[in-house]
């Protein structure tokens, strides 16, 4: 029972790589610069070696028995997993072992605190052949633990002078890719040789720019949930009782949200960036989903399906306020051990924040308070906002007299993180691990790996390596003003937001639901983009 059918298929998927990556290359400039998002000048003091290089592509190298001396490479999962992830790893193992078979791969365990640890495995074939096409990061493991730069760095070069280490792989979201940034810069101005090279991962679709396309794993995942939220819709219609609140994963942007409604057509999507450009409150979100809810009910549908984003408080500015005011009180206690009581939040807060604070339910006042990012911050992420969504929306339509109301409220997120690679993950993510190997070979460090044309065949793709200061902007963290990179949020100029902006009156009233299904490994869809790629990147 140990080999299911559909991952002994997917174990021996044929991952397809672009023609340039079937011959032997060699490095060249694209002869584009890159430049960042933020204020030049303070960029460049970050990092005064890495600022301002070219963005570099490969070439055929046509010079006879080209050789590769061994290497060792370490590769690291950062942050949440992401479906493709161990692709990376697979497609950089192959690489480098075809080219040397003595050169190693060192899976490092549980991401940079595995690193300092010294936690490590050498990969062998036994091992990989385990994973390839399969989804999570259980291979190596990952996690999310803080390490102090000015601690680490020291003792990662230390760790790579001693174990005769050449390159680390960092496969990570934003955070990730700023420290492997920071690292490279730091290796550079210490004269060392060790290369960093980054790979854009995560389901939330955030880390794009003119050149990176996409992260991997957001086609995955949202193709994971809209099977999900198909079959809901269709439950829906059967039934016709219940209206589904459903809130995705995706952390601050709306990208997943978007990407599913573009997929299934739901009556209603709430997507943050456009709340906080309406600078809408709480009790106007609410009052816009009750005015729906009641105009299909005057025609006798009690049913619905609405699309919540996780992060989509964090776009109401009521709720920046209450988060900052909250940030600010649990800071001015940095000794205090136990958990903030909401009672004693409600004693500190002030005005609107208080109003806010105190209207929410009791479970969602409290659950603000536990959720903290790395910078010891208050996140949003974590609350159950299909659950205050729905709290808020039973008490406004009993107060309009309506009683027809009957909600469930689902959350898909970490189902969607660890599901079988889609094909264009998949290959993306083999891709990726392959450009990754190949720059380390020809001694480049401080890129990011991406791929031009990806929703393009994938014997079209070019691949390409960005240097990583062309994502960052400088923005406050706990030691003052550093560069960051920038999370790209939902462009509400950009097609798949004015493609929405097209269908979504129609989707009110008419249940055009979409139901779409498994993924599909096989036949005329195996291949299929995800819309947001296509909208964004054919036109
Ligand atoms: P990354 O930025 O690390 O890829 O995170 C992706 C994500 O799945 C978010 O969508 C979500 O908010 C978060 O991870 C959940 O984190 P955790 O695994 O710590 O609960």
């Amino acid at each position: 029972f140990k080999r299911r059918f559909i991952q002994t298929q997917r174990l021996r998927y044929q991952t397809l790589l672009p023609e340039i990556l079937t011959v032997e290359t060699k490095v060249e400039s694209t002869g584009i610069l890159s430049e960042c998002s933020g204020k030049v000048e303070d960029v460049k003091k970050g990092f005064p070696n890495l600022y301002g290089r070219p963005v570099l592509h490969f070439v055929k190298d046509k010079s006879e028995n080209v050789e590769h001396k061994p290497l060792k490479v370490a590769i690291v999962f950062s942050g949440g997993p992401a479906p493709g992830g161990h692709n990376v790893i697979v497609g950089l193992y192959d690489l480098i072992k075809s080219h040397n078979k003595n050169s190693e791969v060192w899976g490092i365990y549980h991401s940079m605190s595995g690193l300092l640890e010294e936690r490590y495995i050498v990969l062998t074939d036994e091992i990989i052949d385990q994973y390839r096409n399969i989804g999570g990061f259980n291979m190596i493991l990952t996690g999310r633990k803080y390490t102090d730069p000015k601690e680490a760095f020291p003792a990662f070069l230390n760790f790579c002078k001693k174990s005769g280490l050449n390159a680390l792989v960092v496969v990570g979201g934003d955070g990730s890719n700023t420290r492997a940034a920071n690292l490279a810069e730091y290796l550079c101005q210490n004269s060392e040789d060790i290369q960093v090279v980054g790979i854009p991962k995560t389901i939330d679709g955030d880390i794009k720019n003119r050149f990176i396309e996409t992260s991997f794993g957001f086609d995955t995942a949202t193709k994971v949930y809209s099977q999900l939220i198909g079959n809901i819709m269709i439950d829906a219609l059967s039934s016709e009782k219940y209206w589904h609140f459903i809130k995705v994963m995706g952390r601050s942007a709306s990208h997943v949200a978007l990407e599913c409604a573009l997929k299934t057509h739901p009556n209603m999507v709430l997507i943050g960036e456009e709340i906080e450009k309406q600078n809408k409150t709480l009790s106007e979100v609410i009052n816009d989903i009750c005015d729906l809810i009641m105009e299909r009910g005057k025609k006798g549908i009690n049913h619905g399906v609405l699309i919540v984003p996780e992060g989509l408080v964090e776009f109401i500015p009521e709720f920046s306020v209450l988060i900052d005011e909250v940030n600010k009180i649990v800071k001015e206690s940095p000794e205090r051990e136990e958990r903030w009581a909401r009672e004693e939040m409600i004693e500190k807060l002030t005005g609107n924040s208080l109003k806010l604070y105190s209207g929410l339910p009791k479970g969602i006042a409290r659950e603000l308070l536990y959720s903290k990012d790395w910078c010891g911050d208050i996140t949003l992420s974590k609350i159950a906002t299909d659950k205050l969504l729905k709290w808020s929306c039973k008490k406004e339509l009993k107060n309009r007299g309506f009683n027809n109301f009957n909600c469930m409220t689902h959350f898909f997120g970490y189902e969607g993180r660890c599901g079988y690679p889609s094909n264009f993950d998949s290959d993306y993510c083999y891709v990726l691990g392959n450009t990754a190997g190949r720059f380390i070979e020809a001694g480049v460090t401080g890129v990011m790996c991406g791929v031009n044309g990806t929703w393009k065949p994938t014997d079209e793709w070019i691949p390409f390596g960005m240097p990583f200061p062309e994502m960052f902007l400088m923005q406050k963290r706990k030691d003052g003003m550093e560069p960051i990179a920038k999370r790209i949020l939902v462009d509400l100029e950009g097609v798949p937001f004015k493609t929405l902006l097209k269908y979504r009156e129609i989707w009110r009233l008419n249940d055009d639901y979409y139901a779409i299904g498994p993924i599909q490994f096989s036949g005329d869809t195996k291949d299929e983009r995800s819309i947001t790629l296509l909208l964004e990147q054919k036109n």
